[in-house]
């Protein structure tokens, strides 16, 4: 049994590629099985209700186990026993991380937008066939990833992936299921200071130092108004429990590519200066992957 493992805090990508692989395995006659590492964010809930597919089960230890790794390749995101697995196979679209292997490995790490722009052309060289709710959970992931095609992370190969996927979803209205997509993306209603720093956060381990980035896209900043304190106090708390050398929130207004950084931590004096009214805006910033976190890496070094 191989298991499909996407990265912690999983997003909608992390989940409907680590379902979409399984299938990819089965389909070459192998046993395979999607699993997850947390649970599922509102948009990431939306699309498989969309596809009426279950979430993959939880991830219980990967020890001994055979397992694909979809959407990362750093250990920090994997399974804390992962060092007791041997990896098959990876499927990403981010920088090469620091995973090896003691035997040769299959691996597919593209600069697209999305790992299941990467699926969708394994299920096509290998002539598999993909089912409506394969095709929505593929085109879902890759709306998501890269906001509705706006993200400058978006090439033509995840366009061209949508626009087959569409027709086998049997999807009329592109805009309006992107809508309703963003909808889902954006809704934070209900949740805790500390659920939304959690909700998308990754480990950027920088000169021998741990660094937390999290990113919570939204549908205007306003939605964030009243929790800037706690969403601050949540980040100092992190990097005291945590020893890190910082801790940073990415407030990211998708309609206008409109990012406010919060953040904490020992390297705080270097951000300051790039802050005004101690607010630091970052204008045409939606990917924390191509802006974001390149932009730090620079400030930072
Ligand atoms: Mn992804």
């Amino acid at each position: 049994m191989i298991q499909v493992v996407g990265h912690k805090n999983p997003d909608s990508d992390s989940i409907c590629s680590a379902l979409v692989g399984a299938e990819l395995l089965k389909a070459r006659g192998l046993e395979a099985k999607a699993v997850r590492q947390g649970e599922l964010n509102r948009e990431t809930q939306h699309i498989l209700a969309q596809a009426g597919v279950e979430q993959p089960e939880m991830c219980t230890g990967v020890a001994g186990e055979k397992i694909w790794l979809v959407d990362y390749s750093d250990l920090a995101q994997g399974p804390d026993d992962i060092a007791d697995a041997e990896i098959m196979g990876i499927v990403d679209h981010h920088r090469l991380g620091d995973v090896t292997t003691v035997n040769p490995l299959e691996a597919w790490i593209w600069p697209v937008g999305c790992t299941c722009t990467i699926m969708f052309n394994l299920f096509k060289m290998e002539n598999a066939e993909i089912t409506r709710p394969l095709a929505v959970l593929m085109m879902s992931a890759i709306l998501s990833d890269t906001v509705g095609f706006a993200s400058p992370t978006c090439t033509q190969k995840d366009k061209d992936a949508v626009a087959e996927l569409a027709v086998i979803a049997d999807v009329q209205d592109l805009d309006a299921f992107i809508k309703d997509l963003l909808i889902a993306k954006t809704d934070i209603e209900g949740l805790s200071a500390a659920q939304l720093v959690e909700k998308d956060l990754k480990a950027y381990p920088f000169n021998n130092r741990d660094v937390v980035v999290g990113q919570i896209e939204l549908a205007t900043l306003e939605q964030v108004d009243g929790m800037i304190d706690a969403l601050e106090a949540d980040l100092q708390r992190r990097c005291d429990e945590e020893g890190l050398a910082m801790a940073a929130l990415m407030l990211t207004d998708i309609t206008t590519s409109t990012t406010r950084l919060l953040y904490k931590g020992e390297w705080n004096a270097t951000l300051d200066q790039y802050a005004e009214n101690g607010m630091l805006m970052m204008q045409d910033t939606l990917s924390r992957k191509k802006q974001g976190w390149p932009w730090l890496q620079t400030v930072l070094a």
